[in-house]
């Protein structure tokens, strides 16, 4: 019989972590920095008047920097932050819009040895508190514009020694905050950049799970390796391609393939900071004669809504390779960008955990549109039962989704919490907290989260964290949220909630409510609807049982409820 543990698909059975490994000039145990290697070594093949980066904002504004200007602006950043007594090993915030200086920053964060903290400018103070609390962050970079933010939560966050405003100009700032101009401040040529090795923290992800809070995906410079390689093979990045990556760098696309893997690369990468419209994406594309664009499939579904016509306003014939990930890709988006585009999206998996892409449909391999493609080469991936934790053996049938630990990109752990890591691992699998089927061609085919994270537009949300904010709500006494079906975002957030005694919910409330969890966490997290409820369903030892409510909004059989308190 077949086994369904699938390492190799067959387009590159030659590719090898170690191609990555020559391809870079790196050894076991030499120093290795992704900040040096996305800049200073570009720089030193000669490719230092290349075009790095076409940056662009909502208003049309535009700025080019070459690979020399990302050695020396990173350079800078790096050199001040080391100036302002910040010591390798810090967690350094990055909390900005997608503006130059993030991707800067960036890399100067890791050039002086400090551990990158990427967070979405659009977090609320409070999901902004937590992260930075957890992390015991040292410093925050931000823009005028979100220090309010900052200010608010900083008397209870006693690490947090800098903030560092980059667009202060001659706008006062407060006591103990730091104004950086980077167009002002002395470029800094040469960096004694820090010598990290393989190990060495590089960059701290904070990804949602259904228990507690955030947990900090921390990652090593030896992600490189991975990064570098899926990017070049599975984007098919060449010499001359011209790259768009519409993820934002406070989620893991937006670094691993929003900057390392292309920079590394010594790929030409442009950057639109603004948010969606479907004429002006396109127009962007076109202007900048796009070849390679990494998107996601709520992205692709709001393209599919606006209708084909509107991409035929464009000239689109650059493109010739197109990529999603973050959610499950439909069929239907696959044969719509293959008729719009005259190029299908090509699927890849992964996780902020793993780092770099890990199953996918590799260029060339033939794709069947719906599923999740093959293992990348260097990947055992496999279909785990979920009562024997053996690898499925039979096509076709659902488990988990494993892989066999040890690539360079995955994480080391969660900072400060090894239990919550450990419980990730079974049987020698690390298990990604999904459930799919592999077919008998060794296709994986995706079936659904096995916990109760709500992937909202690509984004995973906590239910746990939603939860503790709607407590926060003086009219709330309980609380569950949970999916409900979405046709954009596939799933958002709905909750359900029990009020306090003489309270009753109203159309007020309701939004009362919304704009409470909006503000403290972000749009994202918003409950986009709320039901009030009498009760919650629980299990016997009083914990709520989300499932029940999801599987009711998505019309789906409940399962077993045995064990549920009848109330
Ligand atoms: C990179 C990233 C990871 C979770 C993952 C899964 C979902 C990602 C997917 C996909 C179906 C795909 N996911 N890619 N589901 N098809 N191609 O998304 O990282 O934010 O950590 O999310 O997203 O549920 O476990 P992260």
């Amino acid at each position: 019989m077949m086994s369904t543990v699938v390492t190799r698909p067959d387009p590159v059975a030659a590719v090898d972590w170690s191609n990555a490994e020559n391809a870079l000039g790196y050894r076991p145990g030499d120093v290795i920095n992704i900040g040096w290697h996305c800049s200073d070594r570009i720089c030193q093949e000669g490719r230092a008047a290349k075009t790095a980066l076409i940056w662009e904002d909502a208003a049309g504004a535009s700025r080019t920097y070459t690979f020399d200007d990302l050695r020396v602006h990173s350079n800078t950043i790096a050199d001040f932050l080391a100036g302002l007594g910040v010591q390798p090993g810090e967690r350094v915030c990055l909390f900005m819009d997608r503006i130059p200086e993030l991707y800067f920053g960036f890399l100067g964060v890791l050039k002086m040895g400090g551990i990158a903290q990427p967070l979405f400018s659009a977090f609320g103070d409070e999901s902004l508190m937590t992260r930075l609390a957890n992390a015991g962050t040292t410093a925050i970079i931000t823009q005028r514009k979100h220090v309010a933010k900052v200010r608010k939560i900083r008397a209870a966050l006693p690490d947090l020694r800098h903030v560092i405003v980059v667009d202060a100009h001659d706008a006062p700032l407060r006591e103990g905050e730091t104004a950086f101009d980077l167009d002002r401040a002395p470029r800094v040529e040469r960096f004694e950049v820090f010598p990290s090795t393989a190990e060495t923290p590089s960059v701290l992800h904070y990804t949602s799970g259904t228990t507690g809070l955030p947990k900090g995906a921390q990652h090593v410079h030896y992600s490189l390796i991975s990064q570098y390689l899926t990017a070049k093979v599975v984007l098919d990045l060449k010499e001359n391609d011209i790259y768009w990556c519409n993820a934002d760098p406070g989620w893991v696309t937006g670094t691993s393939y929003g900057i390392i893997g292309p920079w590394s690369n010594g790929t030409t990468q442009v950057v639109l900071d603004s948010g969606f419209s479907a004429d002006r994406w396109y127009a962007f594309l076109a202007k900048h004669r796009v070849t390679v664009w990494y998107s996601a499939p709520t992205a692709i579904r709001l393209l599919m809504r606006e209708g084909a016509a509107v991409a035929k306003h464009h000239d689109l014939s650059a493109l010739r390779h197109l990529a999603s990930v973050g959610e499950p890709l439909n069929a239907e988006a696959v044969i719509w960008s293959r008729e719009t585009f005259g190029h299908p999206f090509h699927d890849t998996f992964w996780q902020t955990e793993t780092g770099c892409i890990v199953i996918t449909n590799l260029p060339g391999m033939p794709i069947k549109p719906g599923s999740m493609g093959k293992p990348f080469p260097g990947i055992t991936a496999a279909v785990i039962d979920p009562k024997t934790y053996e690898p499925c053996t039979a096509p076709g049938r659902v488990g988990l989704i494993g892989l066999r630990p040890g690539w360079p990109s995955m994480i080391r752990g969660y900072w400060h919490n090894p239990d919550g890591y450990a419980r990730k691992f079974v049987n020698g699998w690390y298990l990604c907290g999904d459930r799919a089927s592999i077919d008998p061609d060794g296709y994986f085919w995706f079936v659904g989260r096995d916990d109760d994270v709500i992937n909202t537009g690509g984004h995973l949300v906590g239910p746990f964290e939603i939860e503790s904010a709607l407590l926060e709500h003086p009219a709330v006494a309980e609380s569950a949220a949970v999916a409900t079906p979405d046709l954009v975002n596939m799933e958002v957030v709905k909750a359900f909630v029990a009020l306090k005694p003489g309270i009753t919910g109203d159309e007020d409330l309701e939004l009362d409510i919304m704009n409470f969890v909006r503000k403290r966490l972000s749009p994202l997290a918003m409950p986009q609807a709320i039901e009030f409820v009498t009760s919650l369903p629980k299990t016997r030892s009083g914990k709520i049982v989300r499932r029940v409510l999801r599987a009711q909004e998505f019309g789906e059989p409940v399962g077993d409820i045995s064990t549920l308190m009848d109330e």
